[in-house]
C-alpha cells in the first residue's frame, strides 16, 4: 500500500465518522452560548499586572506607591476615561498617617444607569502569613493581591473605550485596603475598621455628590492559578441578584470551574463600605480556599505573592465574565 492510498483511506474514514456524528447531533443540537461582549485579552491583562509588580510593593507613603499611582492614572487617561483622583490622608491601626489616593476612571458620563467596577491597588506592608517570621515586617509584591484586579480592570477600560456598552461605567482603584492590623501584633486593635481605608473614605465622600450605581463588582485576587470563586456572604446578603447574574453568566460562558456555585466565607473587603455606607449593592469576586485555615491561597500575605501565581486563563475567565455582564446591561 502506498502512502497516498493510506492517506486516502484515512480521509474516507474521517468523512464517514463526521457524517455519522452530524446525523446524531442534528437530533439534539448543543447550542454554544453566543457572547455579545468583545474579546477580553488575557495577555494584555497579564502585562498590566506585571507592570504594577515591576514597581515593587505599592505601600502608601512610599515612592513606588506614588509611581504606580501615576502609572494607573496615565493608563486610564490613555484608555479615554474621564479620570478623577481623590487624595486623602487616612489613619492606620497604629496611628500612621497614610497619604492615600483613590483613582477613578469614568465612561459615558451622560448615562444615568451606571455600573461600578472596583479593585484595590495598594499592597500590604506586612508578609504576616509568611512561613518565615523574618519576613513578617516586609512588604509584599501583591501580584494577585492588588495587581490582578487592577490588571483586569485596565483591560476592561481598554475595551470599553473601543466599544461603549449601553450603560455608564465607573472604575475605581481604591487605596489603603490592605493596611489592616498584622496578625503578629500582640497588643493591638484587630477591628475590621482598619482595613479598606480608601473605600471607607470614598463611601463617605464620593467623587460625585450623591453618587449611585445600579450595582458594583469588586475584583480581589482574581489571577491565581486554578482559582475558585465562591459566593461570598456579604455579596449574597446585599446583592444576591448580582451574584446570580455573574455566576450564571460565567457558567454559560464555560467558566464554571472558576465560579463555583457554593457558598464561600464572609470577607471584609472594599465591597462592605460600598454596600453599608454608599448603599450600592455590590459583590466581591475573590479567590477562596475552603481547605486553608485563613480561607485564602497559601501564598496570601507572604513573600510568595508574585507573578509565578498569576494565570492568564484565570484573568480571562474573570474579565470576560465581567465584560459579558456589563455589555448585557441596559
Ligand atoms: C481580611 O483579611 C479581614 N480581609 C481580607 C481582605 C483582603 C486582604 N483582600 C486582600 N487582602
Ligand atoms: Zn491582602
Amino acid at each position: 500500500m502506498t502512502v497516498k492510498n493510506i492517506i486516502a483511506i484515512c480521509s474516507m474514514l474521517t468523512l464517514i465518522a463526521c457524517a455519522c456524528n452530524n446525523k446524531t447531533s442534528t437530533s439534539k443540537p448543543i447550542e454554544a452560548y453566543q457572547k455579545i461582549s468583545p474579546d477580553f485579552n488575557g495577555d494584555s491583562a497579564y502585562a498590566y499586572v506585571d507592570k504594577q509588580v515591576a514597581f515593587g510593593p505599592r505601600v502608601p507613603n512610599t515612592q513606588q506607591h506614588v509611581a504606580c499611582g501615576d502609572y494607573l492614572v496615565s493608563e486610564l487617561k490613555r484608555f479615554g476615561a474621564d479620570v478623577q483622583e481623590q487624595k486623602m490622608v487616612v489613619t492606620a491601626y497604629d496611628g500612621t498617617k497614610l497619604n492615600a489616593r483613590n483613582i477613578i476612571g469614568s465612561y459615558g458620563l451622560d448615562k444615568a444607569i451606571r455600573v461600578l467596577l472596583f479593585a484595590h491597588w495598594d499592597t500590604r506592608p506586612y508578609s504576616d502569613r509568611d512561613a518565615d517570621k523574618a519576613n513578617y515586617n516586609k512588604p509584599l509584591l501583591g501580584a494577585n493581591d492588588g495587581g490582578s484586579g487592577v490588571g483586569v480592570l485596565l483591560e476592561v477600560a481598554r475595551i470599553v473605550q473601543s466599544k461603549a456598552p449601553e450603560v455608564g461605567i465607573d472604575i475605581i482603584f481604591f487605596d489603603a485596603e490592605d493596611y489592616g492590623t498584622p496578625v503578629f501584633k500582640t497588643k493591638a486593635d484587630f477591628s475590621d475598621k482598619w482595613w479598606c481605608l480608601g473605600s471607607q473614605y470614598w463611601a463617605n465622600n464620593p467623587h460625585v455628590k450623591d453618587y449611585k450605581a445600579k450595582y458594583g463588582i469588586l475584583l480581589d485576587m482574581v489571577g491565581g492559578i486554578d482559582a475558585k470563586f465562591y459566593k461570598e456572604a456579604y455579596s449574597k446578603e446585599y446583592a444576591a441578584n448580582v451574584v446570580e447574574k455573574v455566576w450564571s453568566t460565567a457558567g454559560k460562558m464555560g467558566y464554571g470551574k472558576y465560579f463555583i456555585g457554593k457558598d464561600g466565607g464572609m470577607i471584609t473587603d472594599d465591597h462592605v463600605p460600598v454596600n453599608q455606607i454608599r448603599r450600592i449593592p455590590s459583590i466581591d469576586i475573590i479567590q477562596y480556599d475552603l481547605e486553608s485555615d485563613h480561607g485564602f491561597a497559601s501564598y496570601w500575605h507572604t513573600q510568595q505573592d508574585d507573578m509565578r501565581n498569576v494565570s492568564k486563563e484565570t484573568l480571562t475567565a474573570v474579565g470576560q465574565t465581567v465584560l459579558e455582564v456589563i455589555y448585557n446591561e441596559k
